[in-house]
Formats: structure tokens, sequence, C-alpha cells
């Protein structure tokens, strides 16, 4: 009966909020007094955070300052990006390498700084690939991406990449349970009860941030969804959402919101660190690649492992417990004492909020109401705080401003909601234009949130912009948190589909050691040239090296005579600048490998296979100085055979 309820509840609404949310609410007065000047930040000056935005469906993570709004960076991740030749020099290629081979695409949903004690410390920004599971470390000191984790066991790594409160760990649960890559995946679908599993990852990350896949955990077949460690008080836990605990393999509506209660399984990883020291893994053949970054010779290498440990949930019972969370839990969020822990159950009419001192009194009080595939059920109102009644419609994503306030966004309703941790009470809401998913305060799933702005990432865009025929930019917006009402004061327009940003304080970052270009005496790469003098051509068999310089405004060498149908050219382009801000481009007539963009100090190799026989020319892509377009020379491709000798 209360399910049916819930069910009709929740389609009508949602029903009518896809109906009413396509109209405008007058959307011009949703801006007021002083806000244009709170988002103000004149030329010439700088903003106050970072804010780095998931590109969902892009692949790439981007760069905007708050409160401007402005788009400083897209950093490539997991896709390829033809801007920065990411993807496609020889030198980044196998940063995209995977145990599927080359992978040129994903879909990036949330980002993670790294914290210390708990607080964000602006060294790198994790980023998880939901498609082919990965994750990713973006260095802040260059803004590039440094490493790339791929995860075995796992299909649409959702909840990912969320860290331990010293960078320990960065943590990953599998978003589909699949049969495991250990055992055979040729299986009838449905023998999902049977052969289909769940997997959590813990990826070790050491002191400058290299990671290793630690060990993973294995459950019975749930899908996790989202996941957050606890910190402070419940350092040592991490909790996941979990949904489809009918374990139905298909999730129409009917099918995998059956049941009134899914779950948080709370996981006490430093016992199963425990487990791991003591010999209780159990290793498994699998295939995953990890990928680096080496700044020192500024090429990527790619590896293939075949081993991981596996702790079983079931076999040990105490490192993961079950706690019920009322329909289809997405967000799954710590307040900052790490006491709380919220649920957000997108079909449920309320949101629970849970008492981690109350669930540790439930474990040791064995307050369970039965087992979950081998994992102990808490007893709901046995680890329950409270629940925030009428909340609104559809809630998926909590963050905290550090003064005992937390901000829900509800999707159905398009809006976010600040409401009191301790007595559960709503205090104020705000429509957001429309329909909102995750939402971001600097620092906000930390222990010391910065809680002045809040970002909210939309899903839909409708009439916030001028039109951009049927496809149209995502949209965030920006409310002033700092009083008791919240304030809208910006609308900004984003790339691919953001889902979570993390922001940190801009001098955080600025004050890094941050690089402005490599010095050209530390350039390790192979096929350097330090100097225009050494710049040649050579040829082994049917390749050749372009040993090739440039600085403002020529390449050497630019004229080159010899090239044959059927060679491999490949141009190892250094920029020889030693000054911020003055990379060179490179581009040749026909080459399928696009372009490179070489920063100062640094060598890039665009490899080109000639198709025709004729006349190639080549060019400075990025404007660099005023005899930028005198930036060029030619490449003479003769038919194999020819006997036109090889000069430069
Ligand atoms: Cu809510 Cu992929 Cu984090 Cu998007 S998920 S909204
Ligand atoms: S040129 S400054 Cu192609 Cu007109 Cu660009
Ligand atoms: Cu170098 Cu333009």
């Amino acid at each position: 009966m209360k399910n049916k309820f819930v069910k009709a509840i929740f389609t009508i609404a949602l029903g009518s909020a896809l109906l009413t949310s396509c109209k405008p609410k007058n959307s011009s007065d949703a801006v007021s007094g002083d806000a244009a000047q709170k988002a103000y930040v004149a030329p010439g000056k700088y903003d106050e955070f970072y804010n780095f935005v998931s590109g969902g469906f892009s692949g790439q993570l981007s760069v905007y300052g708050l409160p401007s709004g402005r788009l400083f960076r897209v950093i490539p991740v997991f896709s390829v990006d033809p801007e920065k030749g990411w993807g496609y020099s020889e030198e980044t290629k196998p940063m995209l390498n995977t145990s599927n081979g080359f992978v040129p695409w994903d879909d990036l949903h949330h980002t993670e700084l790294s914290q210390t004690n708990g607080e964000v410390d602006g060294r790198w920004v994790f980023g998880n690939a939901n498609n082919t599971p990965r994750i990713a470390r973006i260095d802040l000191k260059t803004f590039k991406t440094a490493e790339i984790i791929e995860l075995p066991n796992s299909g649409g790594n959702h909840s990912s990449p969320f860290i331990t409160e010293n960078t320990e760990y960065v943590v990953a649960g599998t978003r589909f349970s699949v049969p495991a890559d250990y055992d055979n995946g040729d299986v009838a679908i449905n023998t999902y009860k049977e052969n289909f599993k769940g997997h959590i990852s813990f990826v070790k990350v050491g002191k400058e941030g290299e990671m290793d896949l630690a060990f993973q955990i294995v459950t019975p077949g749930v899908n996790f969804d989202l996941s957050h460690a606890g910190k402070g008080k419940s350092h040592g836990w991490f909790f996941f959402s979990c949904y489809n605990t009918e374990q139905a393999n298909t999730l129409l509506e009917v099918n995998a919101s059956q049941r009134d209660k899914d779950f948080i399984m709370a996981v006490n990883w430093k016992k199963a660190e425990e487990y791991i020291k003591a010999g209780k893994g159990k290793k498994q053949a699998v295939k995953y690649a990890h990928n680096k970054w080496n700044e020192k010779t500024h090429t990527a290498t790619s590896e293939i492992k075949n081993e991981v440990l596996v702790l079983d949930a079931a076999a040990l019972k105490d490192i993961c417990y079950m706690i019920p969370c009322p329909k289809s839990p997405h967000g799954c969020d710590v307040d900052p004492t790490g006491e709380y822990i919220v649920g957000s159950g997108k079909l449920a009419a309320l949101i629970p909020v849970f008492s981690f001192d109350k669930l540790m009194g439930a474990i040791k009080d064995k307050k369970f109401e039965g087992e979950y595939g081998g994992i102990p059920v808490v007893k709901y109102e046995a680890a329950l705080h409270g629940e925030v009644q009428k909340p609104g419609l559809g809630p998926l994503h909590t963050e905290f401003d550090g003064r005992g306030n937390a901000y829900t966004t509800f999707f159905v309703s398009s809006e976010v909601v600040k409401w009191d941790i301790k007595s559960l009470k709503v205090l104020d809401r705000v429509p957001t234009y429309y329909s909102v998913g995750h939402l971001c305060i600097p620092g906000g799933d930390s222990k010391k949130p910065f809680g002045k702005y809040l970002i909210a990432y939309n899903k839909i865009t409708k009439d916030r912009y001028l039109p951009t025929g049927p496809e149209l930019a995502q949209s965030a917006q920006i409310f002033d948190i700092s009083g008791d009402k919240m304030q809208l004061i910006l609308d900004f327009p984003t790339i691919g589909e953001p889902h979570y940003a993390q922001a940190a304080p801009a001098d955080l970052i600025r004050n890094n050691g941050q690089l402005k270009f490599y010095k050209i005496a530390d350039n390790n790469h192979p096929f350097v040239t330090k100097g225009e003098k050494e710049a040649k051509v050579t040829r082994q068999g049917n390749q050749v090296h372009v040993y090739m310089t440039s600085i403002r405004s020529h390449f050497a060498p630019d004229n080159i005579e010899g090239i044959k149908l059927g060679d491999e050219v490949y141009f190892h382009v250094t920029n020889l600048e030693q000054d911020w801000d003055v990379p060179h481009g490179f581009a040749i007539k026909g080459a399928d490998n696009g372009e490179l963009l070489i920063m100062p100090g640094e060598t890039t190799t665009l490899k080109w296979v000639p198709k025709k026989v004729g006349m190639y020319p080549m060019y400075c892509t990025d404007f660099c100085s005023a005899l930028h377009q005198e930036m060029q020379g030619y490449v003479r491709v003769s038919p194999a055979g020819s006997s036109v000798p090889l000069t430069w």
C-alpha cells in the first residue's frame, strides 16, 4: 500500500515538474538588488575560488573562477582533446590505454580535491571515468592529468573517486553489479542473483600522489551509487549508497524500487586494512591498465597489471554493515563533524540522517534485523538521528557550510533547501533553473567548508540563455549563502554535463608551487633538441625522425625533402621558449593525428603517415608573435623508391 502510494505521488510530481519546469518561472526577478555586484570581479582582478567542475559526457574537467563564473581552462582527462593534442601526440596516447585497448572517450561525474586532516589542500584533484572504469589524478601544479588507473571487476564506476581525510585512499564502488573479471563473465543475465557481484576498490595514494590498487572488497550484488568517507570521529569508515537491492537485472521502476528501503553500506576500512595485512586477501587474476605521466621525460607509460587482492565482506562479517535507507538512495554525504550521514532516497519524501555514534552502538549491541547476502543489516531506528520531513521532491545531494547547516538539491521540485543538521528543521529554500543535480560549496564535503557561495549544477537550461538550436549549454547558478537566506547572484553556462564539482580558495592553488614553464636544461625527452643548431632529420628504414625546434618565429628545420610514400614521419618538436605563456603549435596538411600544442621547454611528437605524393605546408597554430604567420614551412613527399635525398 505504502509503496504504491509513494510511487503514485512520485509519478505525479515528476510528471508535473517536467511540465511546469519548462515554463519560465518569472526568471527576470530571480536576481535582485546587489546580486550583480556580488558576482562582479573587475577586469584584471582575480577570483576568490578555483572551481573544478566535472564535464560529464565530455570526459574532461573544467576550471572556473568563483564568483565570476569565468571559464579558465578545460583539462583533458578521459577524452581526446585536439586543442591540446591530448590523446593525439605520441607522448599522451598511453594515458588513454586500458585493458580494452585505446579508449578515447569517457564520462566524468565527480571531482574530489585531495585533503590533509580533512581539509582541502590544493595538491591534486581526482576524477572518475564512469564508462570504462578508471580514476584520474590531475596535478594542480601543472593542471595536467598525471595518472590514470583502471579498475577491474567494475562496470559504471559511479561511486567514485571519494577520498579519506588524509588522502590515504581514493575509493570507488561499482555501479553495475557484474560477474567478477576473475570469474567467467559469459553467463546468462538472469543468473544475476548467483553470479553478479559488487566490488569496492581502495586505491592507495602515495606521497607524490602516485596511485596503487591496494585491495578490493567483494559484496553481494548491489549497485553502489555514491559514497563519502567518514571524518573526525568517523575517520576509518566509508559510506556507500546502494540501490537495486532487489537484485533485479532490469531496472524499470517497477523492478528496482519495489523495496521500501534500500541501503547505505558502512565499511570499516581500517579493519579491512588489518585483514589485508593479516593475509586475508585473496589474489585474483584480473587485467587493468595503470598509466603514468613522467614529468622528467614528458612521456606517458602504460602498464597492464595482472592481479588484485580481494576481501570477502560476507565471509569476514565485521567490515561491512547495511543500514536501511528509504527508496533508491543517491547522495551519501557526511557532515563536517563526521557524526551525521545524510542519505537521499531519490523516490523518498523525506531525508534520513544517520548518527555515527548510534550506528557504532547498534553494531556493538548487535541491533540487527537480519542479513543481506551475509552482511548484517542494522535496524533503521537504531542508527537514525532523525528525518527531515517534507523537504521537497527527489533529493539528490547534500553539502555543508560549516555553520551547522546542510543544503540539499531536489531534482524533481527543482530547488535547493537549507536545513539545520541537529534540529532537522527546514530553514530556507530557493528555486533553481532547472532541475538541479549536484551542488558545490567550496570545501563543502570536508571538515572545513568555506561557506560563502553555493553553486547549483542544473540538468535543464530551457529559457536561461539565447537559444542555440536543439541543444543548449548546461547551466550553473551561484548563490550567496553568507546570510540567513540564500540569494541567487549569477547564471553561467558550463561544458559537457557537470555532475559534482569542488572548489578551493584561489591562494591555496596559486601558492602550491605552480609551474610556469619547463626548464629546457631539465628536458630529458628521448627526442629533445636543445638548440636550433642541433635540429636534424634522421632515417631508420621507413621511419623518419624530425628533431625540430620552435622559437619566435620560426621552425628549424622548416623545409624538408626526401620523404617518401610509405614513410612514417615523427615530428619531435621542442619549444625552446623560456617564458611563461608562449606555447607554439604545430600542424601539417592532411595529418590525421591533429595538431600539437607545445609548452615552453617541452618536446612533443606528432606522427604523420603521408598518403599522397605532393607538397605539404606546415605551420604554427598558436598565435605567438607579430611574425606568427611567418612561422611555417614545407615538406616534400616523393613516390616510394624515389631518389630524392633526405635534406633539410
Ligand atoms: Cu547525482 Cu553521476 Cu553524482 Cu550526476 S550523479 S547529478
Ligand atoms: S589571422 S589574428 Cu588567421 Cu586573421 Cu588570426
Ligand atoms: Cu609559434 Cu605561432
